[in-house]
């Protein structure tokens, strides 16, 4: 299983989540967010002080090491949790009003002189996914695989921006991806709120409610613009709250980033912004009435 495929919008999730009553399968009762937050957060760092990390030779593709986590037992007296290491690190993520802390083991930042992914890109990766609670894997690519970041979980896109590539990153005929050893590589745990919450993808193996890790490498990313306008997606979060689907200018039932006359004044977004002879969008973007909101956005110019 890809992980394209298991991949589900969070916000569709939330909002169907009350019932499935016309697919056979037993209605799930949906749990107060905030309680499973909380259990999920107790899970998350239970984990974290009990386990340590080891780096071992991955066979499946021997560029580069697994992240694996083990369990500390009583002999294991020269091992440090996870908790204490100098490389995990959090960030908060807001997600319909509720904040989680996301943990993350940040092992390498990947190469200095590449770009960091944003929130709305697409990006080049390895990854394995693991349950947290018996510490077994659900999915995995070994080999590097092109990931829509706006179709992934949140958990997963939110902490892509703590990374970059490598150097030297070249896709060859064969399928196969050639890069230089510094890319990126760590470890991010997720609480199910940003990840599936009551509605794991079926044939998944991950149970409602759970939360899961993924262990990621990166090794390219590209700025993604999914409409086509010029207008880059990550610009179009007109709102600024890092999600594509609740910035709707002209109140159509197309969000800006699929949108291709943002502001439904029937002039294309691409006629209302100005590109070099390179075709790179020209900043700042043109707002000829000078009120603040640029051309694209704006129905009552012209
Ligand atoms: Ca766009
Ligand atoms: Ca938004
Ligand atoms: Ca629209
Ligand atoms: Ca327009």
């Amino acid at each position: 299983m890809k992980l394209h495929y298991s991949v589900l919008l969070l916000a569709s999730i939330v909002l169907a989540s009350c019932g499935n009553d016309d697919d056979g399968l037993p209605e799930v009762v949906t749990r107060d967010v905030e309680e499973v937050k909380a259990e999920n957060m107790e899970q998350i760092e239970e984990f974290l002080k009990t386990h340590y990390y080891e780096l071992v030779d991955n066979p499946q593709n021997p560029n580069f090491q697994s992240i694996t986590y083990k369990r500390i037992t009583d002999s294991d007296t020269d091992k440090e949790p996870v908790m204490d290491s100098e490389f995990l690190q959090s960030k908060t993520v807001t997600q319909l009003g509720v904040d989680y802390n996301l943990y993350f083991l940040k092992l390498r930042e990947g190469a200095e002189s590449v770009r960091k992914p944003t929130f709305a890109d697409s990006v080049l990766v390895t990854y394995s996914g693991f349950r947290l609670l018996e510490n077994r894997f659900f999915d995995s690519s070994p080999n590097p695989i092109w990931f829509d970041l706006n179709r992934n979980i949140i958990g997963f896109y939110e902490v892509m921006d703590e990374f970059r590539g490598s150097t030297g990153v070249v896709e060859n005929p064969d399928g196969t991806v050639t890069f230089d050893d510094n890319f990126g590589y760590g470890t991010v745990f997720i609480p199910s709120g940003i990840a599936y919450f009551s509605a794991p993808p079926p044939g998944s193996g991950i149970r409602a409610y759970e939360p899961i890790a993924f262990n990621i490498q990166l090794y390219k990313s590209i700025e993604t613009d999914h409409d086509g306008d010029g207008v880059p997606s990550w610009m179009e979060d007109v709102n600024g709250n890092r999600r594509l689907g609740d910035d709707n200018t002209n109140g159509n039932n197309t969000p800006n980033f699929l949108d291709t006359d943002d502001d439904g004044d029937g002039i294309p977004t691409r006629e209302e912004v100005n590109f070099d002879e390179e075709g790179n969008l020209i900043l700042p973007l043109p707002d000829s009435n000078g009120n603040g909101t640029p051309d694209y956005l704006d129905p009552t110019f012209p």
